[in-house]
């Protein structure tokens, strides 16, 4: 543990705090606005968010996976457009450098993306290389000491933000799958590089995503993650299996905050002369949501302890992801169903978060990808 029971009680007590008071009234402004606003960013970074990850020695907090899951199950509690703010740093956007980078590039960055003056992003995915993430075309060309990088990345969390993008690249053109792919720590001003328009999506207003181009954009071979050719790919796994357990533990806090809010609008909504809750087909929704999210619960909770622990949790952390991830669709849409109208229109912010969770089955490998992974695993120990 990173942290001792005491400490850690008292910092999810500030997070459970910062969400209920300062997050939850901004909920429907930040959904209308596209926008989180400023000072709660500053506010964000102040909490220690955008270094919850990272180690003690570069100014994070260091927090291990069971401390990590249980910041982000607070964080469920709200809309998750405010965890995305700090999220990249926390996961995606900073572990490659964490996991696999060499001391210098640590030393570099991750001071910087503690503080939430880096803002980190991962550029994996390309506009024909989604799912089969190891067919990427983005080239990496090695030029004197230098390496030139070219393609398109697509669907880029926080690319509008980003001061810094982990960028996957074929180092080894002959080599068409996972061996032939390097990693690039590569600064967003760098000249050559710009930037989609942000899409308009279904849900998580708040958080912007777009398109990165890189053209003949040149980087000097020490910003190779690790100084090392063709391992990237491996480095693209292992920070997925991480980011799928927080993703669960997201998806498990959201369903806590649904259950809660049903519970309260069943108990003061009434129907027939008596509180909807009274209807046992009420109950019978309220009750298969709750025991749901108690066994997604357990999941992530066990899932982390082992990891904390050494195993290799990537089956376990698919697991995880997919069976949180449709869990938290089918709570969101039993919400609605027990809000009725009022669940369809945004007076509740129920149809809102309805359509945020939807993105949690598709991004960090879609629900069919986590069942590849779990069955190639079972198929394997075979
Ligand atoms: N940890 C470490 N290494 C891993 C790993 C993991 N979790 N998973 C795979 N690897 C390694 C394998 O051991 C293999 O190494 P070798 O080449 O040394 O044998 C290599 O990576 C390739 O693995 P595999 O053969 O399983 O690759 P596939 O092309 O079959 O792809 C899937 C595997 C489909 C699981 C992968 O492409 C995937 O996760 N796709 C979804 C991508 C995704 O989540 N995108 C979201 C974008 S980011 S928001």
């Amino acid at each position: 543990m990173a942290l001792d029971d005491e400490t850690l009680k008292q910092f999810l007590e500030t997070l459970e705090k910062f969400v209920a008071k300062r997050l939850r009234p901004l909920e429907s402004q930040v959904g209308a606005d596209d926008a989180i606003p400023e000072e709660v960013i500053e506010e964000m970074k102040s909490l220690g968010l955008f270094g919850l990850t990272i180690p003690e020695e570069y100014g994070g907090l260091g927090l291990n996976m069971s401390e990590e899951v249980a910041v982000a199950r607070v964080f469920g509690h709200t809309s998750p457009a405010f965890r995305s703010a700090f999220g990249t740093n926390v996961g995606i956007g900073s572990q490659s450098l964490v996991i696999d980078g060499t001391a210098e590039q640590k030393q570099h960055y991750l001071p910087r993306m503690s503080t939430g003056e880096i803002i980190g992003s991962f550029c994996l995915t390309e506009p024909d290389a989604g799912s089969d993430a190891a067919s990427l075309k983005m080239t990496a060309v090695k030029d004197g000491d230098c390496y030139l990088l070219n393609g398109t990345k697509r669907f880029i969390t926080n690319a509008p933000e980003a001061n810094l993008f982990t960028v996957f690249a074929r180092t080894k053109k002959e080599e068409k799958g996972s061996r032939g792919v390097s990693a690039f720590l590569v600064d967003a001003d760098i000249e050559g590089i710009s930037l989609g328009q942000p899409y308009r999506k279904m849900g998580q207003q708040g958080t912007h995503v777009c398109d990165v181009m890189f053209d003949d954009v040149r980087v000097s071979a020490d910003k190779l993650l690790g100084g090392k050719e063709n391992s990237g790919f491996r480095t693209a796994m292992k920070v997925l299996d991480k980011g799928r357990l927080h993703i669960s533990a997201l998806s498990v806090g959201i369903a806590e905050r649904l259950i809660k809010d049903c519970v309260a609008y069943a108990l003061e909504r009434k129907q027939f002369g008596q509180p909807i809750a009274e209807f046992q087909l009420i109950q019978a929704m309220l009750a298969d949501s709750q025991t749901e999210t108690y066994a997604a619960s357990c999941m992530v909770r066990d899932t982390a302890r082992r990891r904390d622990a050494g195993e290799n949790v990537a089956a376990l952390a698919a697991s995880c992801k997919l069976f949180a991830t449709e869990m938290v669709g089918r709570v969101a849409d039993r919400a609605v169903q027990i809000f009725g109208g009022a669940g369809y229109v945004e007076d509740h912010g129920i149809e809102r978060l309805y359509r945020d969770v939807r993105l949690f089955r598709i991004y960090e490998g879609t629900s069919q990808i986590q069942q590849i992974v779990i069955a190639r695993d079972m198929l394997k120990r075979a």
